[in-house]
């Protein structure tokens, strides 16, 4: 699916973002599975396994911040994280989830690497995001800073702890991008890319269903093999020499939002 230049921007920049993926009746489908969660968590009070509450949820005005690993929840969801348009090399998922960012209520997600969160024996690990609706600079779109999945790895802890945002006072956003998509595109970004978005003041929606994907050569595990999406499975790992450090100790069970709310000097505001 991918031509040359857009595997060249990809590796130049560390993101892209591809139109038109999925068709009108998908994205429908996915919009109508959605709506039926964001119905169910109105019997939820507070956040568990499948539901990340925004802090103004309320049984008469659901309000999510995140559906939780949605592919396990839903086979509509797993079936578009395996959907053939959007796995073209050899794939593993590693992770997913579904961010919702509603208007006027969609949390900010502060400047973090993924990496910073799993980090691997090498790094040709992605995020693909499938745009719900269109991703706008006004509704939350997500923010990266070009180029940055080749720099350094920042720090996220604080006091000792994970708390998942980077809190190093050398932080600066400075050329820091808002990727923008319509609706049935997708977006990728490199696993050390420093990204984040703002809250969503518009009044538009900006839902978007993450699916981390990594290449096959990492382990060869039974459990890890189940999940590879394209290409066979192999005993050869991956290797390669990059700055790690562990996401830990880490607040149990929380969410990245939950996480966030720990940072004492946020950088990512309205
Ligand atoms: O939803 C967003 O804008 C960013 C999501 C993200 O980076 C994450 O959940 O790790």
């Amino acid at each position: 699916m991918l031509d040359a230049t857009q595997i060249e921007g990809y590796e130049r920049d560390g993101y892209l973002t591809v139109d038109n993926v999925l068709t009108v009746d998908e994205l429908e489908e996915l919009r109508h599975v959605t709506d039926e969660f964001v119905e169910k968590s109105r019997n939820v009070g507070s956040n568990d396994e499948i539901f990340d509450l925004e802090p103004g949820h309320r049984a008469e005005s659901p309000s999510l911040r995140r559906i939780k690993h949605p592919i396990s929840r839903h086979p509509v969801y797993a079936k578009y994280a395996r959907h053939d348009p959007i796995l073209d090399i050899d794939l593993r998922y590693h992770n997913n989830k579904l961010n919702m960012k509603n208007p006027a209520d969609g949390s900010a997600v502060q400047w973090h690497q993924d990496w910073a969160f799993y980090p691997h024996t090498n790094d040709s690990i992605l995020e693909v995001g499938i745009a719900l609706d269109d991703m706008t600079a006004d509704n939350g779109a997500l923010m990266v800073i070009p180029g940055s999945h080749r720099g350094r790895t920042w720090d996220h802890h604080q006091d000792g702890v994970f708390v998942g945002g980077i809190t190093d006072p050398a932080f600066s956003a400075d050329g820091a991008v808002s990727v923008t998509v319509n609706a049935g595109g997708i977006t990728l970004h490199h696993v050390r890319m420093v990204h984040g978005s703002k809250p969503n003041r518009s009044d538009r929606p900006r839902r978007m269903f993450f699916v981390g994907f990594y290449a096959t050569g990492d382990d060869s595990l039974e459990d890890l093999d189940r999940r590879i999406v394209r290409g066979k499975p192999t005993l050869e790992p991956r290797m390669k020499d990059l700055p790690v450090r562990l996401s830990l100790p880490r607040v149990p069970g929380g969410s990245i939002y939950e996480q966030q709310e720990k940072i004492r000097n946020p950088l990512l505001r309205p």
